[in-house]
């Protein structure tokens, strides 16, 4: 049989076929080889006489993330506030650009939209002008739904963004169950011995959400060369500066500086352009 590996404990996976939940083991090959099945994973199985399932095969995988190390995600959702945690142009910016670079769709989630003001929503429409799919939520009083739904059919969708943003509410109003909801610290939840497992929900035919409790967001691997950074701005694309290979920083007769300049480009997401660009180059100097 084939199926979808849904959640993992210990040595054990849940592996889901047909509406049907399997508990699995992996076999031996797999520790031989030293791969791990993981979360996301289709696998070939069977279900021996004893009952008991075996993964015989894990079909191949369309990506890899790494914390939390889960596999095959055709979309992230990533949830920002305005205020509550207070809004970080910079880390949107940058996980933005991560999404990108390893080419994997990000939606933007606007949580808390009951706590911001119209102004502030306003700019962050900067971010739908660009290019990203961007839905305002009010976990309590507005939670659309059918947008969410339409938006979540037939993927596999994974939520991210710092503590506090509203992601578990976000899912217990999508699933039929028990989600822990802010107030406990993850630092007190580990404290108390809370077992940290990745999780997947089903929510219809090929629709599924990855819980992640514990992570707050996605740690990907980075931009190894700073002259890379300018194709993870999509608004930077398809540009006819002068130079094919323009930096869009100190070149001469740059289409994407003019842009800035007549307010087409956005003021933050180029200074936020700037800051990483340096990041990366002094980290690759420093090797
Ligand atoms: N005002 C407001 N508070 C919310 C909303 N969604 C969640 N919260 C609150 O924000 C806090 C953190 O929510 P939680 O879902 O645990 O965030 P998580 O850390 O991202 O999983 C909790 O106290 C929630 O009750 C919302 O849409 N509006
Ligand atoms: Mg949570
Ligand atoms: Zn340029």
């Amino acid at each position: 049989m084939i199926g979808k590996i849904i959640k993992a404990q210990k040595e054990i996976y849940y592996v889901l076929a047909n509406d049907e939940s399997y508990m699995c083991k992996a076999r031996g090959v797999f520790r031989n080889q030293n791969i791990k099945p993981l979360v996301g994973d289709n696998v070939e199985f069977e279900i021996r006489e004893d009952n008991k399932g075996y993964i015989n095969n894990i079909l191949e995988r369309k990506n890899e993330i790494k914390r939390p190390n889960i596999a095959n995600i055709d979309q992230i959702l990533y949830f920002v506030t305005i205020k509550n945690p207070s809004l970080n142009l910079f880390n949107i910016d940058k996980y933005l650009a991560m999404c990108e670079y390893i080419n994997i769709d990000v939606a933007i989630i606007l949580s808390k939209k009951d706590l911001a003001e119209e102004k502030d929503l306003e700019f962050i429409r900067m971010y739908e002008n660009i290019g990203y799919k961007l839905i305002f939520i009010d976990n309590y009083n507005d939670f659309p739904k059918d947008k969410i739904m339409n938006l979540l059919k037939g993927k596999t969708s994974a939520v991210s963004g710092s503590s506090g943003v509203g992601k578990s509410t976000f899912l217990s109003n999508l699933v039929d169950y028990d989600i822990e909801i802010g107030s406990i610290s993850e630092k007190s939840k580990r404290g108390k011995n809370t077992t940290r497992h990745i999780e997947i929900f089903n929510l219809g035919k090929n629709t599924n959400i990855f819980d992640t409790p514990g992570f707050d967001s996605f740690d990907l691997d980075f931009i190894d060369d700073e002259k890379n950074l300018k194709y993870c701005f999509k608004e930077f694309d398809n540009k006819s500066c002068k130079f094919n290979n323009c930096n869009h920083i100190n070149e001469p007769k740059c289409k994407v500086k003019d842009d800035l300049l007549n307010g087409y480009i956005s003021k933050t997401r180029y200074e936020n352009y700037l800051t990483l660009f340096d990041d990366i180059k002094r980290r690759r100097e420093k090797w």
